[in-house]
């Protein structure tokens, strides 16, 4: 019989911890016994998961007894104060957050491209940002085929990647829009309702958003080639769940448009959607609720000699958080 594991979801009530408990259940893992934990606020407060009913605990250096995988997705800041506990008490973590990403110790993984890089844990194994993640799943077998040189990638993407707080201010703010009345932010900078917001994350020092560095930093370090360049742009759009991304690649031997169909067609956790005759392509809609990368607009780039555009759509909240994480904690079981 297969082995069952103690496992502790950190930020269960969020948009991410909520889709953790969903997929967690779909997938039938391997559960012993499970925990929530979130901050004081959603104490007491009961979820439920597998027909069962569980209450919240908070969050304490304390909670990890006992435990073997803590999915965590509580914030940059609480995974740097809580999860060096959850490790010493011999706990491995699956972190969604952005705090340990570039650590030189712990493993960047993505389970479609860099699967073996997660035998080299110390305890704590990274889940990428969710825009990098569907944009090396869908260009890593075109690396392997071509070898990528620069990478030149815009965003589109939704509200729910900042959090349940966001989700509702996008269905608040649409609301007064349509009733024409003055749109009031409060959670985001901006109107997002009927607008676009050019800015994810706070800025840094060379003028890109930190959201814009992430996918340079993590696409080089996931693929294990720090000589790829990534000219990123991220912006905030009012769609509801999935992300979208406008991609051009530059490869050093040639591909053509036919042969990178071919490939996706076949590449791990890709769907291929390019039938332009029928008006198929990738949308955000389509991908919601979806476990694959959408990938269509398969086009050569007739600027250059080597180069190809494509367009994508994911699941921010699956396959850009709680599915790549669930997947990455599979293989530790699996291993
Ligand atoms: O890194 P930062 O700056 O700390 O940012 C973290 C934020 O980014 C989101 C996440 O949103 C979080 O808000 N996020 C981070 N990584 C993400 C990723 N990869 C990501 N989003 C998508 N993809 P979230 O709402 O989805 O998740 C928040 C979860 O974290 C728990 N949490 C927060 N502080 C905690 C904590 N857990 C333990 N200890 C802490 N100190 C949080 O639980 C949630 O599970 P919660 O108990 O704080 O709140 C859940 C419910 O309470 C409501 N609420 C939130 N804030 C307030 C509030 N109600 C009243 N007043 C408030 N101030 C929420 O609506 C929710 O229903
Ligand atoms: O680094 O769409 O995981 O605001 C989580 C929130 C990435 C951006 C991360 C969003 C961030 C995301």
């Amino acid at each position: 019989m297969r082995k069952k594991y103690n496992v502790a979801v950190m930020g269960a009530t969020g948009a991410v911890g909520t889709s953790f408990l969903n997929i967690l259940a779909e997938r039938k893992f391997p559960i012993k016994n499970l925990k929530l934990l979130a901050s004081e606020r959603s104490v007491g407060k009961k979820l439920k998961f597998n027909g069962k009913s569980y209450t919240v605990e908070k969050l304490t250096h304390n909670s990890f007894e006992g435990v073997d995988i803590v999915l965590a997705s509580a914030g940059a800041s609480r995974s740097l104060e809580f999860l060096p506990s959850a490790v010493k008490a011999g706990a491995v973590c699956i972190d969604n957050s952005s705090a340990f990403r570039m650590d030189k110790l712990v493993p960047l993984v993505v389970p479609e491209v860099n699967p073996e890089m997660i035998k080299a844990h110390k305890g704590i194994i990274a889940n990428p940002n969710c825009s990098t993640i569907q944009m090396v799943v869908a260009l890593w077998p075109i690396h392997k085929a071509a070898k990528i040189k620069r990478i030149v990638v815009t965003t589109f993407q939704s509200v729910s990647g900042a959090g349940q707080k966001k989700i509702n201010e996008l269905w608040e703010q649409s609301k007064v829009f349509l009733t024409n009345k003055k749109v009031k932010p409060v959670e985001f900078a901006h109107q997002i309702a009927f607008n676009l917001i050019p800015q994810i994350d706070v800025f840094l020092d060379n003028r890109y958003t930190k959201e814009e560095m992430k996918m340079v930093h993590e696409t080089r370090k996931i693929m294990g080639d720090p000589s790829i360049n990534v000219n990123a742009t991220c912006i905030r759009v009012p769609v509801f769940y999935a992300h979208s991304e406008s991609i051009n690649i530059e490869t050093q031997k040639h591909i053509s448009r036919a042969e990178v169909a071919k490939l996706m067609a076949r590449a791990p956790g890709v769907k291929l959607v390019d039938d332009p005759d029928k008006q198929q392509y990738p949308m955000p809609v389509d991908a919601e609720h979806q476990d694959d990368t959408l990938v269509g607009r398969i086009r050569q780039d007739e600027s250059v000699a080597n180069g190809i555009s494509l367009w994508i759509a994911a699941d921010n909240i699956r396959k850009g958080a709680a599915l790549n994480a669930i997947q990455i904690a599979e293989l530790l079981i699996d291993a």
